[in-house]
């Protein structure tokens, strides 16, 4: 790909809802890979387990825990509900606790949940061209709240890390559910 000279063709690109080029990094979480986040296991029962409920591309130009370097990934999240509630990541803590991030709304409808290490919980809408800086010591999962996928990019320090295991085990304090027809932390 690279030109005559000096000038050369990027090595990463925007396709529509993916990020293509060299080693990027697929990887999909089916919805039976992330039941346990979910409140109505009842429901849940029912569905179909194999189907995508989120795929994320990454790119790592850096080895995983290289300090000073930054990694990109673009994730899409399906449309859909166990029971009242979105389809959304697993959500974590970053492993190196004072590490932060940024994401940024590209298509779609959906809401940032975050929470602090004293369990307060927060969040915020996300939609083309919102911005969401993410401090340090701060969890964080998004969901799709709108019919179509939401897609957002990330931005994070390779020396990051992800706790997923105190999510997993505690999730957060508070549950974004479908109340009356509109987004509702409970
Ligand atoms: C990584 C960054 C994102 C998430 C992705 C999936 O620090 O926050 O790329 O990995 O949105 O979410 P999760 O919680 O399953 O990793
Ligand atoms: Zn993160």
């Amino acid at each position: 790909m690279n030109g005559n000279g000096l000038i050369r063709m990027p090595e990463l690109f925007f396709t529509g809802q993916n990020l293509e080029g060299n080693e990027v990094v697929p990887s999909v979480r089916t919805l039976g890979d992330i039941i346990g986040i979910f409140e109505d296991r009842e429901t849940a029962s029912g569905m179909d387990m194999a189907q995508t409920a989120y795929s994320v591309s990454s790119a790592f130009p850096v080895p995983e825990g290289t300090p000073g370097g930054l990694f990109f990934g673009i994730t899409r999240i399906m449309p859909g509900k166990v029971g009242n509630e979105y389809f959304m990541t697993k959500g974590h803590f970053h492993r190196n606790e004072d590490t932060a991030e940024f994401y940024w709304g590209v298509e779609g409808e959906g809401v940032l949940i975050l929470m602090d290490r004293n369990r307060n919980v927060w969040a915020e809408r996300m939609f083309p061209g919102s911005l969401h800086y993410i401090p340090g010591k701060v969890a964080h999962r998004v969901a799709n709240i709108g019919v179509t996928p939401l897609v957002f990019d990330a931005c994070w320090p390779s020396d990051a890390g992800h706790n997923y295991e105190e999510i997993a085990a505690g999730g957060f304090a508070m549950r974004l559910k479908e109340v009356n027809g509109l987004p509702t932390l409970v």
